[in-house]
């Protein structure tokens, strides 16, 4: 057991901090022998299933959940041109079956557009059939040169959620679009994990797209990490891949089509956003362990207690918490740590004077102590758990706002980023975003920047100083 190791290292480490809680709150074991690739511990993959549900079950109000090979063929993956170009240096090839060699190599899916486009030309047939909207939670596999990190920089992303959708004209397309930025904003929230949508410049957008927008958060260390994207595909795809519609005249369409990813990335924003130097701090929405039950057993009267522990267990459990007695052989003060590691919002203390008193001592992850009637105990502990995720959402808040600037002038811009992202003027030119990005060693992450703070508009470009509009630069994982 991990008893007596001490905090972590301290937040402002942040590689450090964030590589010894993985193995410490066992949520990923890094010592799988090929690089990029890692596994799940099954305390890592309780949180992952919690996270996941509260994903499906946005998706599922209007998608249908699917699944595709993971195989593609080299001939559907080089059918895109901008797709192919964009993605080559990344793909994993099968190239034998045994010691034969394949006929047509085999690509393992870095994204799955050139698996399900493919069927899409023989599913979609008239504008009855449309909107269509399906998703998939699978592995995907990226030839990353970067360097990798667990659940941020992967080759192998185990839980890579795809939607693909096809529409009949490319307003409705757009509008999917924001449907989709509407839900991962919602998705965010759950998690409290704030966020800042932008449209990424024209050369970095997905390959093959019409424009992407992306969802990023502020990482602890002021480093930006893009945790989602919304792709208008406009018809690309589907010129390529012959996906056409009758119309209501009878005529032949080509469809218009979008699609948006999110991987485990969602996992590393929501424990590095909210973790601190005694583990793991996660919202009760996602936490595998709600709240934990520690008996205060010293003294005669064990018994008791045990049994005041089990009925508080029952009770909670039939309110549908996910709620566990800690009965194991150890001292209260290991058990209040191993359950801080392991990120448990709320931990309910019972010994034999809270039994006198009628009441169960409440402690939250973050540190708050109260108590609450035995009377009225599952209202107290949802009260005290719908609090705590407020108090995440409003850090959350603080963490991005305090990392974020509007600024106008490239001295200042040097200052900004050195603690996080600013908002710039910037005129659109690339000349100018290059000047910027190699001035300032950051990236010019967008426009159209949507965040809790207002952004500079109509101001001169502080490159070129030509009219321009508000850009978001960081520097990014
Ligand atoms: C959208 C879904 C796509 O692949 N095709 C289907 C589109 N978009 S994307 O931007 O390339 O990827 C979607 C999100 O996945 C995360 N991501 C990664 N996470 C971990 N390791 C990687 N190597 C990796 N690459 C991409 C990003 O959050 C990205 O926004
Ligand atoms: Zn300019």
């Amino acid at each position: 057991m991990d008893d007596d190791l001490g905090a972590l290292p301290p937040k402002e480490d942040f590689s450090g901090w964030y590589n010894e809680l993985l193995w410490r709150a066992e949520i990923m074991d890094v010592r799988y022998p090929v690089k990029g690739l890692y596994v799940w511990y099954p305390f890592g993959f309780a949180l992952r299933r919690n996270v996941y549900g509260e994903l499906r079950a946005l998706l599922d109000v209007d998608h249908a959940e699917t699944l595709f090979p993971l195989l593609i063929p080299e001939t559907e993956l080089a059918k895109e041109g901008e797709h192919i170009k964009g993605f080559e240096d990344e793909v994993y090839w099968v190239t034998h079956g045994g010691l034969s060699p394949l006929e047509v190599k085999l690509a393992l899916r870095p994204t799955s557009e050139c698996a399900i486009y493919p069927m899409y030309h023989l599913w979609v047939r008239s504008h009855a059939d449309l909107p269509l909207r399906v998703y998939q939670i699978v592995n995907t596999f990226r030839y990353e040169t970067k360097h990798t990190r667990p659940l941020i920089r992967l080759r192998e992303i185990t839980s890579f959620k795809e939607a693909h959708t096809v529409h009949a004209t490319w307003e409705d397309a757009e509008a999917q679009v924001h449907a989709a930025l509407a839900l991962y904003r919602q998705f965010y929230a759950t998690l409290c994990v704030p966020v800042i949508v932008s449209k990424r410049p024209d050369w970095d957008k997905f390959p093959g797209a019409d424009y992407t927008i992306a969802v990023d958060t502020i990482m602890p260390d002021g480093r930006t990490l893009q945790i989602g994207t919304v792709h208008h595909l406009g018809d690309h795809f589907s010129k390529t891949f012959a996906i056409t519609y009758e119309d209501v005249d009878g005529e032949q369409q080509f469809a218009q089509q979008t699609c948006y990813g999110i991987s485990e990335r969602c996992i590393a924003a929501l424990i590095s956003m909210h973790g601190d130097e005694k583990g793991l701090v996660l919202p009760p929405a996602v936490a595998p362990v709600q709240v934990v039950i520690v008996p205060i057993t010293i003294g005669k009267r064990k018994e008791e207690v045990l049994v005041a522990a089990r009925v508080i267990e029952e009770e909670l459990a039939a309110a549908g918490l996910r709620v566990k007695v800690d009965r194991r052989d150890l001292r209260p003060g290991a058990k209040y740590y191993y359950w801080e590691m392991r990120g448990v919002p709320l931990r309910l203390e019972v010994g034999p004077r809270d039994l006198d008193a009628g009441q169960v001592t409440a402690v939250t992850r973050l540190g708050d102590k109260s108590t609450v009637p035995r009377a009225s105990l599952r209202f107290g502990v949802a009260d005290l758990l719908a609090r705590f995720t407020g108090t995440l959402t409003r850090r959350g808040e603080e963490h991005l706002l305090s990392h974020a600037r509007v600024v106008d002038t490239m001295e200042e811009l040097s200052v900004a980023i050195e603690k996080g992202v600013a908002i710039v003027p910037w005129c659109g030119e690339r000349t100018c975003a290059d000047f910027i990005e190699e001035t300032v060693n950051a990236s010019v992450l967008g426009t159209e920047v949507q965040a809790g703070f207002s952004c500079a508009g109509g101001s001169a470009c502080i490159s070129c100083g030509k009219p321009g509009t508000g850009a978001l630069v960081g520097r990014s994982y």
